[in-house]
């Protein structure tokens, strides 16, 4: 640890606490985000924690970081405009699967083929906790909730296949049970150059009865230990099917590349150094010239 990064787990814990029900998975990603930033030495000046709408997207009101909640499906374009205005920051988003699956799927989908490099995170309870137990875009075939009183109708979205897909050059899983794992795995997401992406099972105690810590640890493994190569696309699909094939549940880094140029560094107005990353606000007028003449 350099001799200048002074910072503690608890100097990232805002003036609120955390009003997650007793037992919700939500509280290890609280921990989790917390001890990456710390391991990796990141300040909370320099850190921004982008949100949605849900339970799970509380949580910039309890890590005391640059923080914002956005609106419902929302979380990804914000978080996206504030990395392009400023790349220095890192900029993580949080969200609940109802928000990033569902309502946000269509910036989901967009934000795995740009490969801006942020991180999002999206804490995965197969149902919309906050609104009190509606289906969501992950829940199974034939579980009863509000929304679904006879059994849900709808095929579940499989959304590290659809993250594969799209392009996402770093697509991980975890589990809110194995925070040892999560946080590791969050380190791995933060550090990657490029769009990263974490889906973590996280039961929601509350209103979810059927994908419960107890579900999870007996099916989940870890592909570190399984000798899986994570630069091998094609057995990343075939781990993230494992999910209804088998009824395995893999965790751990799927697909990892970084040969891949981010948006960052596609971009003219970034990249030609038009807009200086330490200021985008205080353009000159002759910046501002160049950066539009283009479309005069
Ligand atoms: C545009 C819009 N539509 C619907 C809602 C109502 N709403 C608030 S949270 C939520 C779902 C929350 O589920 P999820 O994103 O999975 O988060 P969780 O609460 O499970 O963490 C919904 C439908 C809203 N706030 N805004
Ligand atoms: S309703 Fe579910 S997701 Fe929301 S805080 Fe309670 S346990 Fe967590
Ligand atoms: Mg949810």
């Amino acid at each position: 640890m350099s001799e200048s990064f002074d910072y503690k787990i608890k100097d990232y814990e805002s003036n609120f606490r955390p009003t997650f029900c007793p037992g919700c998975g939500n509280f290890s990603q609280y921990r989790a985000i917390r001890q990456a930033l710390v391991e990796l030495e990141l300040p909370p000046e320099e850190v921004v924690l982008v949100s949605g709408i849900g339970c799970a997207s509380h949580m910039p009101n309890f890590i005391k970081v640059y923080g914002l909640q956005t609106v419902h499906g929302r979380g990804i374009p914000v978080a996206t405009g504030i990395r392009l205005a400023n790349p220095k920051l890192t900029v993580l988003v949080y969200a609940g699967d109802g928000d990033v699956y569902g309502i946000g799927g269509n910036h989901f989908l967009h934000s795995c083929r740009r490969n801006v490099d942020i991180i999002t995170i999206v804490s995965n309870n197969f149902v919309y906790g906050l609104t009190t137990g509606q289906a969501s875009a992950t829940t199974p075939v034939g579980t009863l909730t509000r929304t679904t009183p006879r059994g849900s109708i709808e095929n579940p979205i499989n959304p590290v296949a659809v993250a594969l897909s799209a392009g996402a050059t770093f697509v991980g899983r975890g589990f809110s049970g194995d925070l040892k794992h999560l946080s590791w795995l969050l380190k791995e997401a933060i550090n990657h150059r490029g769009f990263a992406y974490v889906d973590v099972f996280s039961p929601c105690i509350t209103f979810n009865h059927n994908q419960t810590f107890d579900y999870f640890r007996d099916k989940v493994y870890k592909v570190e230990d399984s000798g899986h190569n994570k630069e091998d696309f094609h057995a990343a699909l075939e781990l993230a099917n494992q999910l209804v094939v088998k009824d395995k549940l893999p965790i751990g880094i799927f697909y990892q590349i970084e040969h891949k140029t981010t948006y960052e560094e596609r971009d003219f107005a970034l990249n030609q150094g038009i807009i200086p990353a330490q200021s985008p606000l205080e353009l000159t007028d002759e910046q501002i010239e160049v950066i539009t003449k283009e479309f005069y």
